[in-house]
């Protein structure tokens, strides 16, 4: 079956604008608010064309919800989203991924999304604050390795879903080859990377876990990336990490592309032997303006 992305009725989209039903369906027929007509007449919408309208209209969305409210907890959630209240968010998620609720941890990053936050902003101040308490959790014994597993596929899984009610451009600024080095497992700092380039413009192709470098130059021929995003987040053995890295290094030197590097594993390497390296990147937001 065809994968189908999130859509509201008019009534959801009423309880999220905070205004009532026929407000909704004024707002479509003035071509204001955008929206899917079914084959039997019926109004659907995207979070992306709630997003459209909340940009545009800002005056007329005082009473905006974020997600359809129904209960007192739910309320209270939406305000701290559109207040942007991090450190409240950080404690509610972690706890809703421990209790395995995808959905919840849904509805705090679809709502911050609607509420205009940036993307690299989820990331930043979100997700990778949700993934490192679940990494202290571990080193302190408190949770096992199985749970930590567990948890970070439903972060990993929540990402996957934002970015599949974001717009992407049609246009594209360049192409950008994302990889992790050959030993590597760690890989929801890449695909968060890619997502925030893909927003950017970028085609992004993205090789994940344990890229093997072996025939990497075939990539560069069959695709010609302007920009290789390497991660490393641990280093398992120092000098062969080195050579792959110096590796990758001249390969995109000889076709012309830029490298940018991200991730605590290059605390260990030395990047001065790289020609073509660009910049080391510490945060989502600095992939934004790389
Ligand atoms: C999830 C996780 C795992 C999962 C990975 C699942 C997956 N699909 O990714 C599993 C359980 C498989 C795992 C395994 C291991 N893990 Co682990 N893991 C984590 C955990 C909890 C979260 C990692 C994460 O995604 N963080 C979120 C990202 C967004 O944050 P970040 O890594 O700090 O990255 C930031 C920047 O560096 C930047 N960035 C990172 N990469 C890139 C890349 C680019 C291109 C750019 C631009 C930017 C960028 O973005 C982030 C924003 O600030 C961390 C805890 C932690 N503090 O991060 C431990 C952690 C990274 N793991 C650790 C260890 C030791 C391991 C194992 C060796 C454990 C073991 N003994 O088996 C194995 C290694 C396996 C391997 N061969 O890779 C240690 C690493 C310590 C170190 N550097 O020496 C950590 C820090 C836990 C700890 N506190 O000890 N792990």
């Amino acid at each position: 079956m065809k994968e189908q992305i999130q859509l509201f009725n008019s009534v959801d989209a009423a309880k999220i604008l905070g205004v009532n039903v026929s407000t909704i369906k004024r707002w479509t027929d003035e071509g204001k608010l955008p929206c899917i007509k079914t084959a039997g007449g019926h109004r659907k919408f995207q979070m992306e064309h709630l997003a459209q309208f909340l940009e545009q209209n800002k005056k007329k969305t005082e009473r905006v919800n974020l997600f359809p409210i129904e209960s007192d907890s739910d309320l209270n959630i939406s305000q701290r989203v559109m207040k942007g209240d991090f450190e409240f968010l950080i404690d509610y998620v972690q706890e809703q991924v421990r209790l395995g609720y995808r959905d919840r941890v849904q509805q705090v990053m679809n709502g911050l999304y609607l509420g205009q936050y940036p993307l690299y902003v989820i990331y930043d101040k979100l997700v990778t604050q949700v993934l490192h308490r679940f990494g202290e959790l571990w080193e302190s014994s408190k949770i096992t390795v199985t749970e930590e597993h567990l948890y970070t596929q439903v972060v990993r899984d929540s990402i996957i879903r934002l970015q599949g009610i974001i717009k992407i451009p049609t246009e594209k600024i360049g192409k950008a080859f994302c990889m992790i080095m050959s030993t590597e497992l760690h890989d929801i700092a890449l695909k968060m990377v890619d997502h925030v380039l893909e927003l950017r413009g970028f085609q992004v192709l993205n090789s994940g876990q344990m890229t093997p470098t072996l025939n990497i130059e075939k990539i560069f021929e069959l695709y010609r990336p302007d920009r290789l995003y390497i991660s490393s987040t641990v280093v398992l053995d120092l000098n062969s990490a080195q050579a792959e890295f110096d590796k990758l290094c001249y390969i995109a030197k000889d076709f012309g592309a830029q490298v940018f590097v991200g991730g605590r594993g290059f605390d260990q390497l030395h990047l001065n032997t790289c020609p073509v390296l660009k910049a080391r990147l510490f945060t989502f937001k600095d992939v934004f303006a790389s």
